[in-house]
């Protein structure tokens, strides 16, 4: 995938550090990675989460909230400049559980950065918009959504969100449509989908600072040997992935092979289109 950004860096010059960061989800996998990352970028990192994020480290305020507590929320959003929204039910789960988590809790995200004036988001999306797409198929963020359940619609409706309170509020998103962000790539699917944390620091940084991007949608994917997206249309933040998922290549075909009718062979999404149904 070639990611090189034709016109130049688009943060050559640009200051990329800032008075306060808000992370949500700070005590989830990605969370706990990214915390002490996202120092180097703000003077102070409020880290946010339902479940306990532990002791504030230096230069870090924590606040326990459930983002479908709608004054918590505002309160939680006071003095900030960028959100990182990383909070929420981040699997295949019954519509119940999505409901206050993903789409009351993003609404009420949305809404604390317009009562406070937040200048820019970063919504953790997924690749589970666009997971019901055929794994010999490419596309990119301009296809047709089809999300592959609960979990893919509500991100669905978070970049929903983002566009309306850009169109609306002049409020910034990158929606980042995160692949698989572990440790290492577990599976044959994620040789192709996963996103090393380097990466996913290296896409923050440019989610965060990349001026003018009003809402844009990029998958969050390193460079890796196959790829299913084509991220040439979120260029403007010069994203150029470092880490490729071919260490991990050996270990994860010698794992035993899948029928070609395994859902988890056969769609982008993997098991996640045929988890549940969770329709109660
Ligand atoms: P995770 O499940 O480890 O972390 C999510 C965190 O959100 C948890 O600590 C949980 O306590 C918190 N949370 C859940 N409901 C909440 C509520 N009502 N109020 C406040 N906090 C709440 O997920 P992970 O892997 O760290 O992912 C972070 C984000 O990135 C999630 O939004 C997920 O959907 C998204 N994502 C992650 C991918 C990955 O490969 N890790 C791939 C695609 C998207
Ligand atoms: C996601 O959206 C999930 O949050 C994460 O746990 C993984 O399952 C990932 O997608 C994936 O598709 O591998």
């Amino acid at each position: 995938m070639d990611m090189t950004f034709h016109g130049g860096d688009p943060l050559s010059g640009v200051a990329t550090h800032c008075q306060r960061i808000l992370l949500t989800g700070a005590a989830g996998n990605l969370g706990a990675v990214m915390r002490d990352r996202l120092k180097r970028y703000a003077d102070i990192v409020r880290v946010s989460d339902l479940a306990d994020p532990g002791l504030p480290r230096p230069n870090e305020e924590v606040v326990r909230c459930d983002l479908a507590d709608a004054e918590a929320v505002h309160a939680l959003v006071e003095g900030v400049d960028v959100i990182v929204h990383f909070g929420g039910v981040s699997v295949e789960r019954p519509f119940q559980e999505i409901l206050p988590a993903n789409i009351q809790g993003t609404f009420n995200v949305y809404e604390a950065a317009r009562r406070h004036g937040v200048r820019r988001v970063v919504f953790a999306s997924s690749n589970h918009v666009t997971g019901f797409y055929g794994q010999d198929e490419v596309i990119d963020a301009n296809a047709k959504a089809r999300p592959d359940g609960n979990y893919g619609v509500s991100k669905l409706f978070g970049e929903g969100l983002a566009q309306l309170y850009f169109d609306r509020y002049g409020i910034e998103t990158v929606s980042l449509r995160i692949g698989s962000s572990f440790p290492e790539a577990r599976d044959r699917r994620m040789l192709a989908t996963w996103l090393g944390y380097d990466d996913l620091e290296q896409l923050l940084c440019r989610a965060m600072f990349v001026p003018d991007v009003g809402h844009t949608v990029v998958y969050g994917v390193s460079a890796n040997r196959d790829c299913w997206w084509d991220n040439r249309c979120a260029e403007k933040l010069g994203f150029s992935p470092v880490q490729s998922s071919e260490p991990f290549r050996a270990k994860a075909e010698n794992l035993p092979p899948l029928q070609p009718d395994d859902p988890a062979v056969r769609f982008q999404g993997g098991s996640f289109v045929s988890a549940g149904p969770f329709g109660d």
